[in-house]
């Protein structure tokens, strides 16, 4: 029988109060207009308990034919994690992620949910899940003391991809600290098989040190009533999926991605640089769009992308409000491994212009941030460090050599300029130069923009590097030195801070 017609029976049948209790577990809205709401009738066999999993990876498909009673248990965990390298954050984690543990069911499903908070949390929480019909998607029913536990059981009656969050007095700060997460309810008849599956979700954070400043940062209060975020992030960390962290996947494969945003604030522009996503569906929903560049996600909205990998290489994921994705952190890499495809695209990787210092590994300036803490910073470490940031900021216009570019940009290997004063250079990273000078018995005559959005580690660390590197052999620049330039010289009009 035809498949419209046979929906067409049921839903006459309904009609008529039959059909309840036996529907088919095909049974469905028409696929233009009408309910999507799934009560396929009591849960079926054994209860199941739900296989949950941090991000970026998503359970497998419940590959179910009936509806079953799932048995959520979600924990609530207060802990210090890293948010940037060398910087770390108090996170208010689902489950001690950021995001949340991934929860996958079908439609149809009565889930019993239980939600813990640890007996080491400050704070009570609950859970408001948007794929929930009830008053404050359970957050009326989930209200937890630090070492209790609640519960509650709904029906999952509307299929989609669906936020989670708590929603506790302040609402924003406990969603801000990373209170966030997705739940997938899957149509009945399952979603078709792909190669790989993951989960992204990008969140606004607000500290009280700016972007990259080390140690420990709490929660500024103002910054995120202003909407104004020190980082924009995929997956709780500047490094949740860059370097040996990044998502890796084969050539020829296909790849559907779970992408939420958590917010509190910002509505994020998702685009996945170098690829165009075959499939989107939009707001988490049912209807869905092809061939789309750029996807728009609410805060407290979701999507699910589809691409199909051909080319080899790094494609990055950024929030293409494109300051987030370059100085607040909203970058990702997703790394195509496989055979080049020249009749495709013809090759040579020149990723390395957006990345920067992202597809490197940041430990160095980790260490270096460390031994900075405890004092027992060396000159080889401030080195490293430095060679890092620099090929992320500098290396654009001086290159990676530090030879610069013959009449545009002046090399800062061997540089008679440079040597002369190295102090002085520290005035010429944070407010940039302009006008002639000669370098090496070279005129240049252009202009340097301020580099004024390093912080004074980051600027230190850079110009030992430059000034002990490639033969130059210089002292060691004090984050202190950097500091006092920043305070007693005035930065030109519209510089970073
Ligand atoms: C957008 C291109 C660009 C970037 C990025 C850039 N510079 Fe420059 N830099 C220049 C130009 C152009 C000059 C020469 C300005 C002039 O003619 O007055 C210059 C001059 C200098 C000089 C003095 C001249 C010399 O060769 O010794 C130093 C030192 C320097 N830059 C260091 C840095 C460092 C360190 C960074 C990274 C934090 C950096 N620059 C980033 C373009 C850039
Ligand atoms: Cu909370």
């Amino acid at each position: 029988m035809n498949k419209l017609l046979a929906l067409f029976i049921c839903t006459a049948a309904l009609a008529l109060g039959a059909c309840t209790q036996s529907a088919p577990t095909t049974a469905r809205a028409p696929e233009t207009g009408g309910s999507r709401k799934g009560d396929f009738g009591p849960p079926q066999g054994e209860p199941i308990h739900a296989i949950l999993t941090s991000p970026p990876e998503v359970p497998p498909p419940t590959n179910r034919k009936h509806p079953a009673k799932v048995i959520v248990e979600l924990e609530v965990i207060e802990k210090d994690m890293e948010i940037a390298e060398g910087v770390s954050y108090t996170f208010w984690t689902f489950g001690g992620t950021v995001p949340g543990s991934f929860i996958r069911v079908r439609q149809g499903d009565t889930v019993e949910f239980h939600l813990k908070n640890h007996p080491s949390s400050k704070m009570p929480h609950n859970i408001d899940l948007h794929g929930v019909t009830g008053p404050g998607g359970g957050a009326a029913s989930t209200f937890t003391a630090p070492g209790h536990r609640t519960q509650f059981t709904f029906k999952a009656l509307n299929q989609g991809l669906y936020v989670y969050h708590c929603a506790t007095a302040p609402v924003g700060m406990h969603v801000a600290n990373g209170m966030y997460g997705l739940i997938l309810v899957e149509p009945p008849e399952g979603l078709p098989p792909v190669d790989h599956e993951y989960y992204v979700m990008q969140g606004d954070f607000y500290t009280v040190g700016k972007y990259r400043e080390k140690g420990h940062q709490p929660f500024d209060m103002q910054k995120a009533i202003d909407e104004n975020p020190t980082y924009v992030l995929f997956n709780g960390a500047e490094t949740s999926m860059t370097g040996p962290n990044a998502l890796k996947v084969g050539t020829d494969q296909s790849v559907r991605m779970y992408v939420g945003n958590g917010g509190p604030n910002l509505v994020s522009s998702f685009h996945l640089i170098g690829e165009i996503f075959d499939k989107v569906q939009y707001e988490g929903g049912t209807h869905f769009q092809e061939n789309v560049q750029t996807t728009l996600i609410p805060a407290g909205g979701a999507v699910t992308v589809e691409f199909h990998t051909e080319v080899p290489g790094s494609y990055v994921m950024v929030d293409h409000s494109i300051f987030r994705a370059f100085n607040k952190g909203a970058l990702a890499i997703l790394q195509v491994e496989g055979a080049e495809k020249p009749h495709i695209y013809s090759g040579k990787q020149v990723d390395e212009m957006y990345i920067g210092d992202k597809v490197a590994s940041l430990a160095p300036v980790a260490e270096a941030a460390t031994a900075k803490a405890t004092g027992t910073l060396t000159k080889a470490q401030q080195i490293a460090a430095g060679g890092v940031l620099f090929k992320g900021t500098c290396s654009t216009c001086h290159q990676e050599n530090g030879r610069g570019l013959a009449n545009v940009f002046p090399p800062l290997a061997g540089s008679d300029y440079l040597m002369k004063d190295p102090q002085h250079a520290i005035e010429v990273v944070l407010n940039g130069l302009t006008g002639p000078i000669t370098v090496n018995g070279n005129p240049y005559n252009s202009v340097m923009p301020p580099m004024s959005q390093l912080n004074d580690d980051e600027v230190a660390n850079i110009l030992t590097y430059v000034l002990n590197s490639w033969g130059n052999s210089g002292p060691a620049i004090a984050k202190q030195d950097v500091a006092r330039v920043r305070t007693s010289t005035k930065r030109p009009e519209g510089a970073a801070h």
